[in-house]
């Protein structure tokens, strides 16, 4: 088994025996497998669309299969089976559709022939195509991390870009770049410093995935605006949705219309409670219940109601709420009860309601013994820049000294209380930005307000790394500098692949001085970490007096 891709990999090094994130060798090989036969699947569909041959249906499987492979998606064996057949039926029925538009058969290179034997074990057929990769790019350390950088951040692009479209947002440059992305890690030929640009060019599609996914969420919603979600729970029956996905959470409101139902959030969709429209239609999306991912065992096992987990983090299910649990899309584990998309693009939630209906839900006791509490989301681009100059002024008269982005994934380390460390320690005419689950550390301290403006600000989802770049990009603009040179610190910490996205986005737009935690990535080779530390001057975090001291200085 080899897999590098998240942050949680054994001892820093890499999973070899069994996954950290309890994902098993088997699993492993399957998507080792999938992703080999996605590769093959690319100089396919490039070939489809220069002929015009349409490719749509492929283009959203190609992102979807990529996506079920990212950390905490799908640990079912079966599910990437059949991941894998389609992958082979879709590039021999374009190949045969090629042949039929321009009269003449094409020579297709082995990988793009390359047929799984379904009679003998899958999973060893995706190892030992795995060692294959490994022995032809091992030679060249830091050109074996650039293909693995480039990889996993493909697998964020493919995930927000699978997002973006289930709200009709698509852009065919996404779709097209996602197969030259894949095609390019089977060539031998390309230098470090090309394989550099095509990390880049991985941060550049992906800022561009993020504002489609921004548009789909803003068109149809409407932009985010300060909202106070409770994190006291309420009498009766419950579902509580998790993942990031904000369209199937409207299915899922939708489909409890008068059911006397009330549905929480958890993890990355707290934000969800920011757009005005879903607050407006459906009075029963009422609070937020549990922190981040790594949480999940506790908080799901005591949830007194269906839960409904639609992309990453899943973890292993326990026991004690297993038969209570549903997935979606792209996620899955073995033997847990799955909603298949149905050929309208929609999912039927009946089982889930019907379980949530089953279950006691809150009972009044309960809900008298917590005291109510609240955190506000909400702050997206549009609110914030509502507000620039009341900002600007704030900054210019010295009220506001500095603005820290602490943002990114959590996970289970206990090194990642450096975090919730740092922003208790920025000093008070300090405001701290925020967004994705790194945020569950420190969403409900109180941090007060700076004439007016809170001093923690939660701007999203991590694919709202979006807005805070435009927030930036407006300010730099207002106090015509350039963005490296605005008071403005960020922080980061990352857990699985579209934080790698993230980051190479971030290094795209030229960002300096970006900390990076909780630890560095084991697929990042030291020389091209210097290399990045030399242009980027990126660097890892170290403790929070001193990082707070030197972004201060
Ligand atoms: Fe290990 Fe992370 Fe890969 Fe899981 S996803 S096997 S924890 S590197
Ligand atoms: Fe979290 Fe899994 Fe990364 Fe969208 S939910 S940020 S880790």
């Amino acid at each position: 088994m080899f897999c590098e891709q998240c942050e949680q990999t054994a001892s820093g090094q890499g999973c070899h025996q069994w996954g950290a994130c309890g994902k098993s060798p088997e699993v492993n090989g399957v998507q080792d497998l999938l992703i080999y036969c996605l590769r093959g699947l690319a100089p396919v569909a490039l070939r489809a669309r220069e002929f015009g041959i349409s490719t749509h249906e492929v283009d959203v499987f190609n992102c979807e299969a990529i996506f079920a492979t990212m950390t905490n998606v799908n640990f079912d064996q079966k599910r990437f089976i059949d991941y894998i057949r389609r992958a082979i039926a879709y590039r021999e029925q374009l190949k045969l559709q090629i042949e039929q538009a321009t009269g003449v058969s094409q020579n297709w290179s082995e990988l793009s022939c390359y047929e799984p034997c379904f009679d003998s074990s899958l999973s060893e057929q995706g190892q030992d195509l795995t060692l294959k990769f490994i022995s032809q790019s091992g030679k060249n350390v830091d050109i074996f991390s650039l293909k693995l950088t480039v990889l996993y951040g493909l697998k964020g692009v493919a995930s927000y870009a699978f997002h973006a479209q289930e709200l009709g947002q698509e852009d065919e440059r996404v779709y097209q770049f996602c197969y030259e992305a894949l095609a390019k890690l089977d060539t031998q030929d390309l230098s470090l410093d090309d394989w550099v640009s095509l990390a880049l060019k991985v941060g550049e599609i992906n800022l561009r995935t993020m504002e489609l996914l921004d548009a789909g969420h803003t068109n149809t919603y409407g932009h985010p605006v300060p909202t106070k979600v409770a994190l006291h729970p309420k009498a009766g029956k419950a579902i509580l949705v998790s993942g990031h996905d904000i369209p199937q959470l409207e299915a899922v409101l939708k489909q409890t219309v008068d059911t006397g139902i009330t549905v929480y959030t958890h993890g990355e969709l707290l934000p969800a409670h920011g757009y005005p429209l879903l607050k407006k239609i459906y009075p029963h999306f009422y609070g937020h219940y549990g922190t981040a991912w790594q949480n999940q065992t506790k908080e799901f096992a005591k949830f007194p109601g269906a839960i409904i987990i639609t992309t990453n983090c899943l973890m292993p299910p326990h026991d004690n709420y297993e038969d209570k649990l549903f997935s979606i899309g792209p996620v899955g584990f073995p033997g847990l009860n799955y909603l298949a998309t149905g050929v309208d693009g929609s999912v039927d939630f009946t089982p889930a309601i019907r379980k949530a209906l089953e279950l006691r839900g809150f009972t009044e006791d309960e809900v008298a013994k917590n005291e109510p509490r609240q955190v506000t989301t909400g702050f997206a681009r549009n609110a914030v820049l509502s507000v620039a100059d009341q900002i600007i002024a704030a900054v210019k008269g010295g009220q506001i000294r500095h603005f820290f982005l602490v943002g990114g994934c959590d996970g289970a380390k206990p090194d990642r209380n450096y975090y919730a460390e740092l922003v208790e320690k920025v000093p008070n005419d300090c405001i701290v930005l925020t967004l994705a689950c790194g945020k569950f550390r420190f969403f409900d301290k109180d941090l007060g307000h700076i004439g007016g403006i809170p001093r923690l600000l939660d701007m999203g989802q991590c694919n709202d790394a979006y807005s805070a770049i435009q927030i930036a990009i407006a300010l730099a603009k207002a106090f015509e500098v350039d963005v490296n040179q605005l008071p403005l610190s960020m922080i980061l910490s990352w857990y699985e692949q579209k934080a790698v996205a993230i980051l190479l986005t971030l290094l795209h737009l030229g960002i300096k001085d970006i900390r990076l935690g909780p630890t560095l990535p084991a697929f990042i080779s030291p020389n091209v970490f210097k290399l990045l530390s030399q242009k980027y001057n990126l660097a890892p975090i170290t403790e929070p007096d001193a990082d707070l001291a030197a972004c201060l200085a």
